[in-house]
């Protein structure tokens, strides 16, 4: 008999995951997801005035046929007021992948207080997302992002992201681009560039300290998909606080009594 403090399945998807900078991984609560959809589907069909679809997938898929360029902001703001309004979305959220997030980050986590929303339609350039790790803006090293797609995404519908070892290249000669643009970054770890595939009923988590980002969805189809960010609750904090932007959600009870507890104290010495 031998121990190990891994289970070997946790253990295998930690390796991959390390490895690959990302995992893609069955929805591990299908209705949480369907009801999710479906909020976004009703509220989109509301702000429209139409009929509720047959088909949600096929209506999300070829919502440029009704919603121009100009007016997507005014829809996406609508909606993510209307998801982070539901009492139930954040929970509902965190349990589209929860066992993947206990091993991946740990369990007693923070969560990000709104989930975010990116709807890309075909040809449109006007809500993109250049190439950034979030820990350059103000993130922590130390959290996750789980993106969901609302629709099969792939190639430029999809997002990429660069891996590992590509991305501590660009780590190392990123000075020298100073006073060079994003562009120019982009053009330089193209190559090296994963596009993602991550159809619906399936979860991505990534590691945000990877570059990553989108370009003009060149697909005939839009891109909806969901964002936020997890991390360990008691692992640093950059720029986004507890509180502010995380809260915590999973707190264990060792943790409670250590939190709130005093030492006695009015002794005079
Ligand atoms: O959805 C995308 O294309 C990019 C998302 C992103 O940058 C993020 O969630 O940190
Ligand atoms: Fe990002």
């Amino acid at each position: 008999m031998s121990w190990s403090f891994h289970d070997p399945d946790e253990q295998a998807l930690s390796r991959r995951f390390l490895a690959a900078g990302y995992v893609v991984l069955p929805v591990e609560d299908l209705g949480a997801l369907e009801r999710i959809r479906a909020l976004l589907v009703e509220r989109t069909c509301a702000w429209l005035d139409c009929a509720p679809p047959a088909e949600p997938q096929g209506f999300l898929d070829h919502i440029h046929q009704r919603v121009e360029p100009a007016d997507l902001n005014a829809l996406r703001v609508a909606l993510i007021g209307a998801l982070n309004a539901a009492s139930w979305a954040r929970p509902a959220y965190y349990a589209l992948a929860r066992r993947a997030l206990t091993v991946l980050v740990g369990n007693e986590l923070a969560m990000q207080r709104r989930l975010n929303l990116s709807i890309q339609l075909p040809g449109d350039a006007g809500s993109l997302l250049p190439l950034h790790a979030d820990v350059w803006a103000g993130d922590s090293p130390f959290e996750l992002v789980l993106w969901v797609p609302l629709v099969d995404c792939r190639a430029t519908k999809s997002m990429f992201l660069l891996p590992p070892a590509a991305n501590a290249r660009l780590g190392a000669a990123l000075h020298s681009f100073a006073g060079r643009t994003v562009e120019d970054v982009y053009r330089s770890v193209e190559p090296d560039l994963e596009w993602l595939e991550v159809r619906y009923g399936q979860v991505l988590v990534f590691n945000q300290t990877l570059a990553h980002g989108n370009r003009v969805n060149q697909e005939p189809e839009t891109r909806w998909s969901l964002n936020a960010r997890f991390k360990g609750v008691f692992t640093p904090y950059a720029d986004k606080k507890l509180g502010e932007f995380f809260e915590p959600i999973t707190l264990r009870a060792a943790s409670r009594i250590g939190l709130d507890y005093r030492l006695p104290g009015g002794f005079d010495e």
